[in-house]
């Protein structure tokens, strides 16, 4: 290609306001955008400006089937583009907190994206324990893997097949693990891209791409522990939580929150047991903040 040649790209890796694009051509250009517009993730497809054989620029972005990306009270942040599955691992050491794993799974309701939940390190003794704890949400649908990432992956390629899925978890879960198991080389290849760039080696809030075969991807995203759910309004959080979407609708009040209102179905669901005591908690806490963030509660 010659140089302002306009082309098409994948980006494989976003670290901060530089980009690599993996093009038509097969190169893997680093890029940045015009102006000051940073709001491009791993997994977006993206218009470039070629300007030679390793740089361009990011003109736009081509619409997106699936966007994943976490809020606190004051900033958005994208985790990734054009994921169908979300991978959340979880393992009996160190303990996983269920609130996090909520609120993971509400992420990925709210984007369109299929969870798998991923019990790590069922070697341990401990593991049993764990999956008492996931009884509840294998109970609601959500598919459950157990694997010992140390000893192999094998159980969960069948699942990444024709998927581009993004790795979610806690630290220490075996996320690091599980990658290198399916990407040999993704430790090195992180490094190698965090020199070019020259952004050292605290690379793990970068998120990277990783071809599997030539219709599965995995996302990394070493820095997503949790998600702040403050863009999602009551009306998607409660159809964020599963097991809430046969009551939505059947409340006194069309615009009940689920909170305190007579006549709640949800509530009476939870009343008759239909609905898990702590995670009708966690919807409470994650409405009334955002209730109070709007100054509506
Ligand atoms: N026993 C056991 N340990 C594991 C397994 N998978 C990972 N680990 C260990 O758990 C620790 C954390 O793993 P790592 O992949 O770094 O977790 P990450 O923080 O989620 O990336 C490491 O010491 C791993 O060797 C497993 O299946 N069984
Ligand atoms: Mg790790
Ligand atoms: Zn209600």
């Amino acid at each position: 290609m010659t140089s302002e040649t306009p082309a098409q790209g994948l980006i494989t890796a976003a670290y901060g306001r530089r980009f690599l694009v993996e093009c038509a051509d097969g190169r893997v250009r680093d890029c940045v955008t015009r102006g000051k517009r940073t709001d491009y993730a791993c997994g977006d497809q993206v218009t470039i400006t070629v300007q030679n054989e390793d740089q361009g620029v990011i003109d736009d972005c081509l619409p997106r089937r699936t966007l994943l990306y976490r809020s606190d009270s004051w900033k958005q942040k994208l985790i990734a583009a054009n994921v169908t599955q979300m991978i959340m691992v979880v393992a009996p050491v160190p303990s996983f907190d269920l609130g996090v794993l909520d609120c993971c799974l509400a992420a990925a309701e709210h984007a369109g994206i299929r969870p798998l939940i991923v019990l790590n390190k069922a070697d341990l003794a401990e593991s049993a324990k764990s999956a008492v704890k996931l009884a509840l949400y294998t109970g609601m649908g959500y598919p459950l893997l157990k694997l010992v990432a140390t000893e192999g992956v094998d159980e969960l390629r069948p699942q990444l097949s024709g998927q581009r899925s993004v790795l979610v978890g806690e630290s220490g879960m075996g996320k690091s693990t599980i990658l290198n198991q399916l990407v040999p080389n993704a430790a090195a290849l992180t490094r190698e891209v965090s020199a070019s760039l020259g952004t050292g080696k605290h690379t793990t809030s970068h998120a990277r791409l990783h071809h599997l075969d030539a219709s599965s991807d995995i996302i990394d995203t070493p820095g997503v522990q949790a998600f702040g759910l403050h863009h999602l309004g009551v009306i998607d959080l409660a159809a964020a939580f599963i097991e809430f979407r046969p009551y939505i609708g059947h409340c006194r009040f069309r615009d009940c929150r689920h909170l305190e209102e007579p006549g709640c179905a949800i509530m009476a669901a939870h009343e008759a047991e239909q609905i898990d005591t702590r995670r009708l908690a966690v919807y409470s806490r994650l409405a009334t903040e955002h209730l109070r963030q709007q100054k509506k509660f």
